[in-house]
């Protein structure tokens, strides 16, 4: 920062030099003139040129240049390349299958369903052109920070391999079901898929309406940061849009959310919020159509300069989350999902389970693949489907896990029973024992029973200690985990305390 146009120049000539000998590129990612700070009362050395034109002439400062530069190695091998994961929710129609169209393939909206067309898994789905199940979708980035975007005049498709070979920054987007019928799919997609960020979406015309407040609730129980697109300003009166901003903010600072809304309009808001983002407390706001393209610029290069986040752990013990299975011809059972911890190998033993006796089975790894590539080795905070040995897929379910196991070690195990510091949201009479839910946590979706509370009964807003058991089979947690209990309007949200391997008796 603070330097001449000459002395800038001469700095990204110099950059250049240092990249070829590292094998890297760089992209300017933001680049504004500067002054000298002429207001004393505020404490930062440097405005804009924007902020203070008068101000910097009449105390005749020099403007000088800052600009921010992203730089990323060129070609990274496929496990190198940085991934973030980014679940989009939001009510139905808020043009959630069209952004990610629209990103994915550099080409704009029609308004009438144009962009989504090719994101659709099911018949019914492009029919009435609802997604209805848990979609997967990458965006690319190169080492020069350019999207790497489907060729737009009919030609083939990319593949995600193609992606990757091009690729040193990957965005995988898991594309959720606004309409409410939907909602335990996207329950799921939002604990299962263990997204780093949430992309809720909001119509301009619509506003604030149907899922989107449950959505963002989901995003704050789980703890994960929340970005804001709202869509459609290009068919949206002033006034209307006027007010859905309005309600959004008052929603995001209204105590139950405590967000710092930051409105996104320049690349350099772009730069200083996504740095910032990992906080939980800021709440980026883009304004964008799919069908002119306005802001949408700003959308992809925060999501290129957002970071993933550093909570995964390579050194510990492997664990990996199942997210779903499938059954793949000349290969066999192979499973999807997220590697919560630890690195694991092609040819790794491993344990698959609990089954639904709460018995772990071993397995070994055939095959790994990321981004559909095939790699040698799996780590932490990846996304990736393993090939498993000996293994027939109706042994597997959802939210089952794998891990690496030492022939020395007790075998893990899984609980029937837990005991968990629950928080009501909201239930319409009171909840005692006996009490029936449908319990998420991470990858696991199974209903639970509430055998013991340490209060008579539960209303809405109330704090308790609560054991719940699984109604059809035990499965592995892990104390500290966030849980989320829905049956139909009734919610609450938690955090296990204890595993309990002395069951409670109930009758
Ligand atoms: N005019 C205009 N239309 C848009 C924009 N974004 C999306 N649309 C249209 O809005 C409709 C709904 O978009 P979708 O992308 O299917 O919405 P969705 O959020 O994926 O909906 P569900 O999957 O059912 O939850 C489509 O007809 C899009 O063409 C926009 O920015 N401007
Ligand atoms: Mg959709």
């Amino acid at each position: 920062m603070n330097l001449s146009d000459e002395d800038l120049k001469c700095a990204l000539t110099n950059l250049e030099k240092i990249l070829v000998e590292v094998d890297a590129d760089y992209a300017i990612m933001d680049e504004r003139n500067i002054s000298e700070n002429p207001f004393p009362e505020i404490k930062t050395k440097y405005v804009t040129e924007e902020k203070a034109p008068e101000e910097a002439k009449k105390n005749d400062l020099p403007i000088t240049k800052v600009a921010h530069i992203m730089i990323r190695k060129k070609n990274p091998t496929i496990d190198s390349i940085l991934e973030i994961r980014v679940a989009v929710v939001g009510n139905v129609d808020a043009g959630k299958s069209t952004l990610l169209g629209v990103l994915t393939k550099g080409v704009l909206d029609d308004g009438r369903g144009k962009a989504r067309l090719n994101l659709f898994r099911h018949k019914h789905e492009v029919e009435s052109g609802r997604t209805s199940s848990v979609g997967m979708e990458i965006l690319g980035f190169n080492s020069k920070s350019i999207p790497i975007t489907h060729p737009s005049n009919g030609g083939r498709k990319l593949t995600w391999e193609d992606i990757c070979s091009q690729a040193s920054k990957v965005v995988s987007f898991v594309d959720l079901a606004g309409h409410e019928k939907y909602l335990k799919t996207t329950v799921f997609g939002m604990t299962g898929c263990a997204p780093d960020f949430v992309l809720l979406m909001v119509g301009a015309n619509a506003g604030i309406i149907g899922m989107t407040k449950e959505h963002l609730g989901l995003a704050l129980s789980l703890g994960i940061p929340v970005l804001v697109v709202i869509t459609k300003i290009d068919m949206c009166p002033p006034n209307i849009l006027e007010s859905t901003i309005k309600q959004l903010v008052k929603i995001l600072k209204s105590p139950g959310c405590r967000k710092i809304p930051m409105f996104i309009k320049t690349n350099e808001d772009v730069v200083v919020t996504a740095a910032n983002f990992v906080s939980e407390r800021l709440c980026p706001i883009f304004q964008i159509s799919n069908v002119t393209g306005e802001g949408l610029s700003l959308v992809r290069n925060f999501l290129n300069i957002l970071p993933s986040q550093a909570k995964y752990d390579s050194s510990l013990p492997f664990e990996y989350q199942i997210t779903d299975t499938f059954s793949v011809p000349f290969v066999g059972t192979v499973v999807s999902g997220v590697v919560i911890s630890g690195v694991a190998h092609i040819g790794d033993n491993l344990l698959l389970g609990p089954d639904s006796l709460g018995h772990f089975i071993p397995t070994a790894i055939k095959g790994i693949q990321r981004k559909r590539v095939n790699v040698p080795a799996a780590s932490a905070g990846q996304g990736v489907t393993l090939a498993l040995k000996r293994i027939r897929r109706s042994q597997i379910r959802k939210g089952m896990v794998m891990l690496s196991h030492d022939k020395d070690a007790p075998m893990p195990k899984a609980c029937r029973q837990f005991e968990a510091e629950v928080l009501v949201l909201y239930h319409s009479t009171t909840i005692g024992q006996k009490y029936q839910a449908m319990v998420h946590c991470g990858s696991v979706r199974q209903t639970a029973r509430i055998v013991n509370l340490d209060q008579t009964v539960l209303r809405t807003g109330d704090r308790a200690t609560v054991t719940f058991e699984f109604i059809k089979c035990p499965e592995w947690l892990k104390v500290g985990a966030r849980i989320i209990f829905r049956e139909g309007r009734t919610k609450g949200i938690g955090k296990v305390t204890k595993l309990l391997t002395e069951p409670i008796k109930t009758t």
